[in-house]
């Protein structure tokens, strides 16, 4: 078969990646433990891993990473495994990460939206939104990353529900949008770095997204950033164009890194990784390690000088 390698080479059905979550806990406990923050429309839940080392000092400050926001976007969460993967391989044996797990505890939600990712396995490779009806409405779905409280619902969304990005009934208004933000507000002394994957494009973005606004630590964001893609094309060859979401890609209002942002997490990053669109959404699993590799060596560098900057 073409696409043999490792298990993180591979794409995988929601059933398998749940699965996983309870081995890799089951495998490493010392290291992960898992967090139900909340449940999907259909009622799935919503597993976050927290990975911690043991070094350090108490107590510790925390970074987030989601993936799967966006259904189709497959390499997403394809990334969440990869990244955890790696993170307890090569704890104390690495000194990047052994030093980033040492500082900071690492949530990692695998899959934000799981209704939509099985809907793009079982029905509509295509499909973006969540799977929620809402009565009132034609279509079933809203977009999670519209669907937060900031500039919620203006320009760069839209608030008809058959829309690619329907804002929802009002912020906050699906479940899974709410668990994430519920647990962030509950840990927003701790949180210093948040970070969200989708894809695609190769761009390292970070607020604003929902206005034209400069951020008011733009400069030190942009300096992150830009380390982080010097990087990429150092190691990897590869281009992230980076800068602040409005004006790198388009007005994208209601999303979570803004919002985060707003709630006073100081570093909020988006990362679209790969390609930049010869397979789209559909990037083949040969690409997989290379995808996953780059956004990693991002991580870290952007890991690493929010460490730094928050001693
Ligand atoms: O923070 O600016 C941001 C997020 C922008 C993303 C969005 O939510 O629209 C960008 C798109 C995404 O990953 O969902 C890009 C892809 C290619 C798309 O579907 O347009
Ligand atoms: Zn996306």
């Amino acid at each position: 078969p073409r696409s043999s390698g490792s298990y993180y080479e591979r794409y995988h059905p929601l059933e398998d990646i749940y699965h996983w979550i309870n081995k890799t806990k089951h495998d490493h406990p010392e290291m992960v433990e898992v967090i139900l923050i909340g449940s999907s429309y259909e009622k799935r839940p919503l597993l976050v891993l927290k990975l911690s080392g043991k070094g350090g000092s108490q107590p510790k400050r925390a970074m987030w990473i989601d993936c799967g926001i966006h259904a189709r976007e497959w390499i997403s969460p394809a990334f969440c495994l990869w990244f955890v993967n790696y993170a307890i391989d090569f704890y104390n044996i690495v000194a990047d990460i052994t030093e980033i797990l040492d500082s900071m505890d690492v949530y990692v939600l695998p899959v934000m939206n799981p209704d939509g990712y099985k809907y793009t396995w079982t029905t509509n490779r295509m499909w973006r939104k969540n799977r929620s009806w809402h009565p009132e409405n034609y279509c079933p779905g809203t977009d999670l990353n519209r669907n937060f409280d900031a500039n919620w619902c203006t320009e760069g969304s839209s608030s008809r529900a058959c829309d690619e990005t329907y804002c929802g009934l009002f912020p906050e208004s699906e479940p899974e949008a709410e668990a994430v933000a519920n647990f962030l507000r509950s840990h927003k002394h701790t949180v210093k770095l948040y970070l969200s994957m989708h894809s695609y494009s190769q761009m390292l973005l970070f607020p604003y997204s929902c206005s034209y606004q400069e951020a008011s630590n733009h400069q030190e964001l942009n300096e992150l950033a830009q380390e982080a893609a010097q990087k990429i094309r150092m190691y990897y060859r590869n281009t992230y164009k980076y800068g602040a979401g409005a004006r790198t890609i388009y007005l994208a209002p209601g999303g979570s890194d803004d919002w985060a942002y707003k709630l006073g997490i100081k570093y909020s990053f988006t990362f679209e990784l790969q390609d930049r669109g010869r397979y789209g959404f559909l990037l083949p699993p040969e690409l997989i390690s290379k995808a996953c590799n780059e956004a990693l060596t991002a991580l870290k560098t952007i890991a690493l000088g929010v460490i730094k900057k928050t001693q």
